[in-house]
């Protein structure tokens, strides 16, 4: 009988092959850590990667302009927690392919009921790889949670948050190879409304738009992790204090 361990063979495979991530929810400070899926979050419909830079899903991904009911209420300078998975959010251990090493990077803009396209981003967060582990596999070891902690002096007021994980283990090649069409970087970016108090005056102001400012050929996204390297540069503006 064939049938047998060919079934069990796809079974086993079927996790590395689509081993995709998403959002379970943000906490403020020591808060406990809620579902905010379809909450604050703009839960995408499929835990896929983005690798189409064209794309509007490359900003809030597939569900990024339908506006969810509640807002993350946070104050100027207080730690975000987010928390990250794969299948299963009640398994601790189900959280992202250790395959999928890459960055994470946190960007805010004013709230929009739409899907997030234009020049309105700033850079608040980043990880990239920091001389020993990438991003995504500290925030692995760290039961999927990643910290940003938000700008002291931001101003009061509704925005989006865009938490990405940029895996790069298809990034050898170029997201727009021909010859290598499942090549690329791959982007997981999902969005939480969030309700900003505190008297803070700074108003993020760099205008970054994705799908003009990552491209194929940005050396944060074309990036052979396979072969020795000095220094990774996560794609994007400089992360903005507000100071
Ligand atoms: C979020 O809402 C969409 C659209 O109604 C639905 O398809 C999806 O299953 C929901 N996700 C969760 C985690 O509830
Ligand atoms: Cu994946």
């Amino acid at each position: 009988m064939l049938s047998l361990p060919l079934t069990t063979l796809t079974l086993t495979l079927l996790p590395v092959v689509s081993a995709h991530t998403m959002l379970y929810g943000v906490s403020v400070n020591s808060e406990p850590l809620l579902d905010g899926r379809n909450r604050s979050i703009r839960t995408p419909l499929t835990n896929s990667p983005v690798k189409d830079l064209a794309s509007p899903d490359l900003v809030c991904n597939t569900r990024g302009g339908v506006p969810v009911p509640e807002f993350v209420e946070v104050n100027a300078g207080d730690t975000l927690t987010f928390r990250w998975f794969h299948w299963n959010p009640d398994d601790p251990n189900d959280i992202l392919d250790p395959s999928h090493k890459g960055a994470i990077l946190t960007y805010i803009a004013e709230y929009t009921e739409g899907d997030g396209r234009g020049p309105r981003w700033t850079k608040i967060h980043q990880e990239g790889f920091d001389g020993g582990e990438w991003a995504t596999i500290k925030m692995r070891a760290n039961g999927g949670r990643v910290q940003v902690e938000l700008p002291r002096n931001l101003a009061p007021g509704r925005y989006l948050i865009r938490q990405e994980l940029l895996a790069l283990h298809m990034a050898d090649f170029r997201g727009d190879d021909p010859e290598h069409p499942d090549k690329g970087a791959e982007s997981y970016p999902n969005c939480v409304q969030v309700e900003v108090g505190g008297n803070g005056k700074a108003r993020p102001d760099q205008g970054f738009d994705f799908n003009e400012g990552y491209t194929y050929g940005d050396k944060g996204l074309f990036f052979n992790i396979y072969i020795p390297f000095e220094k990774y540069t996560p794609p994007g503006p400089v992360v903005w204090t507000g100071e």
